[in-house]
């Protein structure tokens, strides 16, 4: 039966040219994707950075078969369910230490809206509340809705929809090719970008300023490695004014780059963290935001029958969602996968690194089990080049994901090494075709 596709207006897609040539996917399981056409295809992006203990996990299907037949809904505004405060604890047992506060959404866009409220609101409720100011950064992604794309800095999520938020402003993005160009982890160059920081604090005052957000690695934007000493210089500007730090962690969190999070792995803890993703495995449509106990507890001071934070969603906490994350975690802790990118990370930037010299290939970056191959746009037709590669690759059995002309690997932490060669044999050879 031929299905009907105009119905479905698609996110983030090409929509005439989609339904002229359809990329359907049918079935999943481990390290693969079968298609409609019964093609089995390698996962190299996790989904979308999402399925980070691979697909169809069986402890995280059974929890969702379980948990839909024993509780399908319960409110999540004065009323509750136990496995959201399993999860919560869950979560906190993995993150930095003092980050011990979780309030739900059900996304990484919400997660990010959910951060900014709350940083906000944490300057007022200790008398600050002069402090309305966010700042985001070039080549930031924080989601769609409204605040996210008003502390993003991507311009064609920007450009279309108006004023966005009032008072906020950017720091300067962290790539520089010229100096980092192929380097191996983290570039050596760029620790003094951070100091784009004091220029907004001379400029609006620091009294004006709620807080900072910004990607540990940026990923949408094309696979940014945080410059040695970048993060910490951050942290310390930000303490020095009283700023708020918040990581944007949906891509980082859940040991992409070797540890639970990037700020385990960099060394640096900021007071708010937004998850999503692979908080579930993307298996059920869940975010977090994780404060610092402190955070949290500067709230809890009013009349203690009275809401102290005024912010949530119908499905905050979703049953659903809370047994997914769950056995999520647990899949995780089974299989040592929140720091198997540590391990694979050497082998992985071996073989993405090899890359370098085929036609057109202008950069190679890395960070645990995530890459970026940057190659030069055709004249004239930016985003084509590795759009005809992530095609190519599809047709060849692997699915890479491609912003601009950059193509991002995030494969699920689980890969095996002679898996990691026959991605990067694939898009090699997509490269070289595409020359
Ligand atoms: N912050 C970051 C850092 C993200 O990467 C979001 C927020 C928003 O999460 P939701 O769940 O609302 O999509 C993201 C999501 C891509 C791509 O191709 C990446 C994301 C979403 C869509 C496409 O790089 N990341
Ligand atoms: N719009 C209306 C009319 C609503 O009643 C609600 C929630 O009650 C929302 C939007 C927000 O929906 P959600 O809580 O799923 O984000």
């Amino acid at each position: 039966m031929k299905t009907d596709l105009d119905a479905f207006w698609m996110p983030f897609t090409a929509n005439r040219q989609f339904k002229k040539a359809p990329r359907l996917l049918t079935r999943s399981s481990g390290m693969h994707y079968w298609t409609d056409d019964g093609r089995q295809i390698l996962d190299g992006a996790a989904g979308l950075w999402c399925v980070n203990a691979g697909h169809a996990r069986p402890k995280i299907v059974a929890a969702i078969q379980r948990q839909a037949a024993e509780l399908d809904y319960a409110p999540p505004f004065q009323m509750a369910h136990p496995q959201a405060f399993a999860l919560a604890d869950a979560l906190a047992r993995i993150a930095p230490a003092g980050m011990n506060r979780v309030f739900f959404t059900n996304s990484g866009s919400e997660a990010v809206e959910t951060a900014l409220k709350m940083a906000l609101a944490w300057h007022r409720v200790r008398g600050e509340g002069q402090r309305t100011r966010l700042i985001g950064r070039e080549r930031g992604y924080h989601g769609v809705n409204f605040g996210g794309i008003s502390v993003g800095g991507m311009v064609a999520n920007r450009k279309m929809f108006g004023t966005m938020l009032g008072g906020v402003d950017h720091i300067r993005h962290t790539h520089d090719p010229a100096r980092n160009a192929f380097s191996v982890g983290q570039p050596t160059h760029g620790a003094e970008f951070a100091d784009d920081l004091e220029r907004l604090v001379a400029l609006h005052d620091a009294s004006t300023i709620a807080a900072v957000i910004v990607e540990p690695v940026a990923g949408s934007t094309g696979v940014l490695v945080p410059p040695q000493g970048y993060l910490q210089r951050l942290r310390e500007i930000c303490d020095r004014h009283g700023i708020l730090l918040i990581f944007d962690e949906v891509i980082t969190g859940f040991g992409r780059t070797g540890q639970p999070f990037a700020a385990q792995t960099f060394g640096v803890t900021p007071d708010l963290i937004a998850c999503a993703k692979g908080l579930t495995n993307g298996a059920v449509p869940m975010g977090a935001v994780i404060a610092k106990q402190s955070i949290h507890d500067a709230f809890m001071t009013g009349p203690e029958h009275l809401i102290e934070f005024f912010h949530g969603y119908t499905y905050s906490a979703h049953p659903l969602a809370c047994a997914a994350g769950l056995a999520t975690l647990e899949t995780y802790a089974d299989e040592g996968l929140l720091t198997r990118a540590g391990e694979l990370a050497g082998y992985f930037a071996e073989a993405l690194h090899a890359l370098k010299g085929l036609p057109n290939v202008i950069d190679v970056r890395n960070c645990g089990l995530v890459g970026g191959v940057e190659l030069a746009p055709i004249a004239g037709e930016p985003t084509r080049r590795a759009f005809d590669i992530f095609l190519d690759c599809y047709e060849h059995g692997a699915l890479v994901r491609t912003t601009g002309d950059i193509v991002a690997l995030s494969p699920p932490l689980i890969i095996e090494r002679a898996q990691i060669d026959q991605l990067v044999d694939t898009l090699g050879q997509a490269i070289r075709r595409a020359a």
